[in-house]
């Protein structure tokens, strides 16, 4: 009974005329592991009255089954090696120098091993990553290669000298050859280590970009995961900071600066952002007022015969994972209302998650568009196509 943690819940009200001040006791077996969340004693239903304080309903018949304790403890004090005490510090190495390092084009962090490239079309290529698994004793395959392919950004103006904008940000003008040196300290921060690109000229020629690309460590003070737990003797208190790896480019083109980041995290997650900054591209109009306005604008009036032209950036992402292998499939997952109406339960209804798979060893090509003024952000899944290279 000493490994017996309970907790008291509310019992919702379901139209019952006369409801009491009833609470319902949730139990869980705590034996051989701190992670008392996954024990739970399921099926016996115990109600308390606490205005008469006695249990007011009792029922075990139920056959009870517990889950292992095998796996669950998140103590790392109480981990077996390799996991335990020192698995957290592979990701919080920083004292010292970087904490990465750099063997031509491949780069090692934490548990994450990875290959960089700089392409004179899509800018940095993150390829063959894989994660250490501490269990298993080698590298996971997670990624075999990711980048942003293109993006699209149309403008909706559709009057002489703007009904043509229509630009292809990647294919027409290259993340690469639009690579801009990174300034230490405001592109990167202090911990960053810099490296240079080369790209081959139209006669063949190298031509170096410095500081085309840079890698840091980010501490931003986020929780990577964490855990109190109080309904246990001698609270128990765990928690991982989050330290993740990013690899940065930037690429101005034209009027717009692209940051393009990629950020390792130790979890095994990979999250990869596009940052949109700049100047706008505007057209100057007669108005100086909103309200002078009469026939379709196109655009927002953002000073004195200024407008911003509408238009939307459509970002691609070439992802071809292969988590484990190539045997991946791509889940997209809805969620659907379902309404109770046996009467074998008070509760009339819920909501459950329809899956629909995709083709397997698939490629993906995922595609965000943010629309510029409208501040909003949609994610458009591509019909699946197979890579044939
Ligand atoms: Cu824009």
């Amino acid at each position: 009974m000493s490994d017996v943690a309970c907790y008291t819940v509310s019992i919702g009200w379901f139209g019952e005329k006369n409801s009491k001040r009833e609470l319902k006791v949730d139990c869980f077996y705590a034996e051989g592991t701190a992670n008392m969340f996954l024990r739970p004693i399921e099926d016996i239903k115990i109600h308390v009255d606490f205005d008469e304080m006695r249990v007011s309903e009792y029922l075990d018949r139920e056959i009870t089954t517990l889950p292992k304790a095998d796996g669950t403890e998140y103590r790392l004090s109480h981990m077996k090696p390799p996991l335990g005490p020192r698995m957290n510090n592979k990701a919080t190495v920083t004292a010292n120098g970087p904490g990465f390092t750099l063997e031509g084009n491949t780069v090692k962090w934490a548990n994450w091993e990875f290959h960089l490239a700089f392409d004179a079309r899509v800018g940095p290529i993150i390829s063959l990553a894989s994660i250490y698994d501490l269990e298993q004793h080698k590298y996971r395959r997670v990624l075999y290669r990711g980048y942003v392919s293109e993006l699209y950004i149309p403008y909706q103006d559709p009057s002489e000298g703007w009904y043509q904008r229509s630009f292809f940000d990647s294919g027409e003008f290259g993340f690469g050859l639009t690579a801009v040196p990174l300034e230490p300290l405001n592109d990167c921060p202090a911990n960053a280590v810099f490296i240079d690109g080369y790209l081959a000229n139209q006669d063949g020629l190298p031509v170096k970009t410095s500081n085309a690309l840079c890698i840091f460590e980010r501490h931003a003070g986020d929780i990577m995961w964490r855990h109190t737990e109080s309904k246990l003797p001698g609270d128990i208190r765990e928690v991982r900071p989050e330290v993740s790896l990013v690899v940065r480019m930037v690429a101005t083109v034209g009027n717009y600066d692209y940051i393009l980041d990629w950020e390792l995290k130790p979890s095994g997650s990979i999250k990869s952002g596009v940052g949109l900054t700049g100047v706008l591209a505007v057209r100057p109009v007669t108005y100086t007022n909103a309200d002078q306005i009469k026939e379709e604008a196109h655009g927002t009036l953002v000073a004195e015969n200024t407008v911003g032209v509408y238009h939307d950036h459509f970002i691609n992402y070439y992802l071809d994972l292969h988590i484990d292998g190539d045997a991946n499939s791509f889940v997209k997952t809805n969620l659907v209302t379902k309404n109770n109406t046996n009467g074998k339960t008070p509760r009339k209804s819920y909501w459950t998650v329809e899956k629909r798979q995709s083709r397997p060893n698939l490629m993906l090509e995922f595609c965000w568009e943010l629309s510029r003024w409208s501040s909003h952000w949609r994610i458009r899944i591509r019909k699946p196509k197979l890579d044939t290279r």
